[in-house]
């Protein structure tokens, strides 16, 4: 049996009920088949891919907390340390009702390739809860952080495990903890990213995820000959990376025409009114329902059982930005049948194995999340290298890195796949690229 095969196996057998680990575990290991086959004796000799598959470390600790009827409530908490190769653990923190270890280990698992192609010195991390911040007063949701924290603290710090934000986690939440951080240890240092902007937060962090995914995207489809003025987009999911996504390609001169939370999702053929959305969505903290009721072009369907709404409407650009396997093999056949030209996830891991494979066959040009969404993580290693030097830097200084650092992605993964004999095949060159600086340093560094 191949190498590959072989350490598959051991993950399913080894991490049994992960679904979504193994999912992620196997798509990488296909795309690396080539790379390892040409060097098999000595990455199985150094058991490279077993470390590989293997997190450094795994914290899970409770977070009990009181609620405001003065009853207790009781989360689990995660931190998943998977690589540190090539720099100090780096991803955010989901907190989601859905959260549990395969969710955490499959997104730290991606994160390693995603930091790597970044080009950026950050390794590959991820936690968060099972909390659910939905419904909760503010006062609940700073009593679940501080709980949080108040274990999680011994184990982060600016120079070994930087958590940032995810589902469920932004502004409010990183202010809680980060206030909670400092209290424990007395330390006013960048332990945490997306932090707000009066107290070390980076300008254009905010923005990062869904601008960097449009400017992958614009590029992806300026190096296939296409043009993203003038397209119709569909974007999945109303949070931070949908709303930003949708602000870039409005800005890009593309028209977007849905958005969807978790119990509907909204059509709006006259374009997005993205500030109403904003409104809404990060101030209201609302459902779309409310966004639906203030704008008369907009339809709102409500969410039936096993159906992806907006992946039915016509679009020349689909963006996947809400949450994992969200796209499946049916919502790939009606994309393509529609004709859209081209899928780029801002969401991690949103599109199924089958339905990646289905938009590849049928010519979709497809960028999977650990590039298209890397510009998050990017801005966040830039906010870390603005707290080290203790300076701020200008929107437009970090958001022309940001696009700079999004170009290079695009022109390494492309490079990659057209070298292993893949061109086109951009899961392949984004799994290839980030794997191979892993592995060198992780060769380097000897067996750790
Ligand atoms: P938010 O919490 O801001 O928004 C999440 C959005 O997705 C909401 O509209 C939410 O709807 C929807 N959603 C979440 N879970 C589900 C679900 N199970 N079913 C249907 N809809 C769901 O999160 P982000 O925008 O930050 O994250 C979105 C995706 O992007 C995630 O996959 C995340 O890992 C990824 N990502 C985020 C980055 C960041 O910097 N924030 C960076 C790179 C990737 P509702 O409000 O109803 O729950
Ligand atoms: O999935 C991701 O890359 C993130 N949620 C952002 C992580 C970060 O450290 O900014």
């Amino acid at each position: 049996m191949s190498y590959v095969d072989e350490v598959y196996d051991l993950v399913v057998a080894k991490n049994p009920a992960q679904p979504e680990f193994h999912q992620a575990v196997k798509e990488v290991l296909e795309s690396l088949r080539v790379v390892i086959e040409a060097n098999e004796e000595a990455y199985r000799k150094d058991a490279l891919l077993e470390r590989l598959c293997t997190p450094e470390r795994q914290i899970l600790f409770r977070v009990p907390w009181v609620d405001d009827k003065g009853q207790v409530q009781v989360n689990n908490g995660f931190r998943v340390q998977f690589n540190s190769a090539i720099g100090p653990y780096k991803g955010g923190l989901r907190l989601h009702p859905s959260v549990n270890l395969g969710i955490i280990k499959f997104l730290g698992f991606e994160q390693i390739f995603k930091n790597s192609l970044t080009g950026l010195p950050i390794g590959g991390g991820k936690g968060g809860s099972d909390f659910d911040p939905k419904g909760k007063s503010d006062r609940e949701v700073m009593a679940f952080c501080q709980s949080f924290i108040t274990e999680l603290y011994k184990y982060i710090g600016a120079d070994t495990d930087v958590p940032a934000g995810d589902i469920g986690t932004g502004a409010r939440e990183i202010g809680y903890m980060y206030g909670q951080y400092k209290r424990l240890t007395g330390l006013y240092e960048g332990v945490l990213t997306g932090k707000g902007l009066t107290y070390g937060g980076s300008l254009a962090r905010t923005e990062a995820t869904g601008y960097g995914l449009l400017y992958l995207t614009e590029e992806m489809l300026k190096c296939n000959g296409r043009d993203i003025k003038g397209m119709t987009v569909a974007v999945s999911g109303s949070g931070n990376v949908a709303i930003y996504a949708a602000q870039k390609a409005q800005q890009l001169g593309a028209k977007v025409v849905t958005v969807s939370d978790s119990t509907g999702w909204v059509y709006d053929p006259e374009g997005i009114d993205v500030a109403l959305l904003k409104e809404v969505k990060e101030v209201k903290r609302a459902r779309l329902t409310e966004y639906a009721a203030a704008r008369s072009s907009a339809q709102y369907h409500e969410k039936k059982n096993g159906e992806h709404g907006v992946w039915n409407v016509k679009c020349d650009v689909a963006l996947p930005c809400a949450t994992q396997n969200e796209l499946d093999l049916e919502d790939a056949k009606a994309l393509a049948a529609n004709g859209c030209i081209a899928v780029a996830e801002g969401a991690n891991m949103p599109t199924t194995l089958e339905a990646t494979e289905y938009l590849q066959k049928n010519g979709v040009l497809f960028c999977p999340g650990k590039a298209a969404n890397a510009g998050g993580v990017a801005t966040s290693a830039l906010e870390m290298s603005q707290n080290s030097e203790r300076l701020s830097w200008t929107f437009e200084e970090v958001d022309s890195k940001l696009k700079g650092i999004m170009v290079n992605i695009f022109h390494n993964l492309d490079e990659a796949a057209k070298k292993y004999g893949m061109a086109g095949n951009y899961v392949a060159g984004a799994n290839i690229a980030g794997f191979l600086k892993v592995a060198e340093a992780m060769t380097a560094q000897g067996i750790v």
